[in-house]
């Protein structure tokens, strides 16, 4: 069945699943080639629907059609075209790639708004290479930490350097910041990432607000050994550290609702079969949807890393690479966005993301909203992740109805 919005937006959708920094699967991180292809791909697409493009001193890509009148506030649509490893290819890149069929749709049909549209790419809104997330959003915003330049990846290559060679100024990333008022509103559609619309047997949701995630870098420091040799009561192995720690993380975390708690990263270095580990590196990913849940969360997990290794005479130390709170959508945004899903002739619900979007970002620049769209088994951050065509072409009228709609918010 040919469909006005969605054949076009799934064969983008796979072109851009394409670009990746490995043949095997999908990723592609911060300040890449590959990031500069994916984004000279989107420029592409959105010069062809009639929008003037920029790359902004953070990196993010942006595009713009003109309104009728010219100095007034813009509408901010879009999401990060950047991704995690072993990626699925709908995270991040819908929420571009919508916003660009609804502005060649109303370029087609020569229509212009009271406002001006922006569809912006963003950067790095996963954090894969460094760890520290949302770099194009916080400087859209003016949030950018410039010490965030110092973080490095697992090359040792900080992001000032990857900054110097991509060909952007670190020292000027957060000129791209836009002034307050300046933004009328943002409105991002993207994939849920849950089984709850799929449960629901809904297309389309209105988000309700974004949970706030604070993510650690852990470093544990015992003393390399040889595996044949040094007895079992006499060694400082930094990784056991680090598992007794990963399961303290899953026992706290279990049982709150909305708590998480994820280790998602763990080395052992030296990195050799036969020898004892000196050395342990592990992330941890902790949120909830009251930063109070969090918070306490987090204390008791930091306290219990450091009891861990003092009673195995291990060095530690702990870096916070992020802190973002939970953060509401507008109510004025959640009405506009139900009209917008209702008016296409489907039941819809509010639900509130587990996961942290660039939307969460944008909230201290200008009133934010959400519209979540179902993909299959609530599968995310997996190759397996999957959307239907028709859920594809229901989101996009949804999200160009919204625009024509759209209405200042007061
Ligand atoms: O981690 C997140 O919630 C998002 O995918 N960056
Ligand atoms: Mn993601
Ligand atoms: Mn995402």
């Amino acid at each position: 069945m040919a469909f006005r919005f969605a054949d076009r937006m799934l064969a983008q959708l796979d072109e851009l699943g394409r670009i990746s920094e490995s043949p095997d699967f999908l990723v592609r991180t911060f300040l890449t080639p590959e990031q500069k292809a994916a984004h000279e791909k989107a420029a592409q697409w959105m010069r062809e629907a009639g929008m003037s493009v920029e790359h902004d001193s953070a990196g993010n890509v942006v595009g713009r059609y003109e309104g009728t009148s010219p100095d007034a506030p813009v509408l901010m649509l879009g999401s990060h075209l950047d991704t995690v490893r072993n990626a699925g290819k709908y995270d991040g890149m819908l929420g571009v790639i919508a916003p660009i069929a609804c502005i060649a749709d109303l370029n087609r049909r020569g229509k212009r708004l009271p406002f001006t549209i922006e569809v912006v790419g963003f950067v790095n809104e996963e954090g894969t290479r460094f760890g520290s997330p949302m770099t194009g959003s916080r400087a859209i915003a003016g949030t950018f930490d410039p010490a965030m330049l110092e973080a490095k990846d697992r090359n040792g290559i900080s992001m000032g350097e990857a900054y110097k060679a991509y060909g952007l100024d670190p020292a000027k990333v957060g000129s791209c910041a836009r002034k307050p008022g300046s933004v009328a509103a943002f409105m991002e559609l993207h994939i849920e990432q849950g089984p709850v619309l799929e449960h629901n047997n809904l297309a389309l949701g209105v988000v309700t607000a974004i949970s706030g995630a604070r993510r650690h870098r852990v470093e544990v420091t015992g003393l390399a050994g040889h595996a044949g040799t040094v007895p079992m009561g006499q060694r400082q192995d930094a990784l056991l550290a680090a598992a007794e720690a990963a399961l303290f993380i899953e026992k706290r975390c279990t049982g709150t609702p909305t708590l998480v708690g994820t280790v998602g990263m763990m080395e052992a270095l030296p990195g050799a079969m036969n020898v004892i580990p000196g050395m342990a590196r592990f992330s941890v990913d902790i949120r909830a949807s009251d930063d109070a849940t969090r918070d306490a969360a987090i204390d008791d997990v930091l306290r219990e890393i450091e009891a861990i290794c003092a009673r195995r005479k291990l060095k530690v130390s702990v870096t916070e690479l992020y802190n973002s709170t939970a953060t509401p959508c507008h109510p004025a945004l959640m009405k506009a966005a139900e009209e917008a899903i209702r008016a296409q002739g489907v039941e819809t619900m509010h639900l509130p993301s587990g996961a942290g979007h660039d939307a969460a970002t944008l909230a201290p620049l200008c009133p934010i909203g959400m519209i979540f769209m179902r993909c299959t088994k609530g599968i995310s951050h997996n190759p397996l992740e999957a959307v239907l065509p028709e859920d594809v072409e229901l989101a996009t009228a949804a999200l160009l109805h919204f625009i024509e709609n759209f209405r200042t918010v007061q």
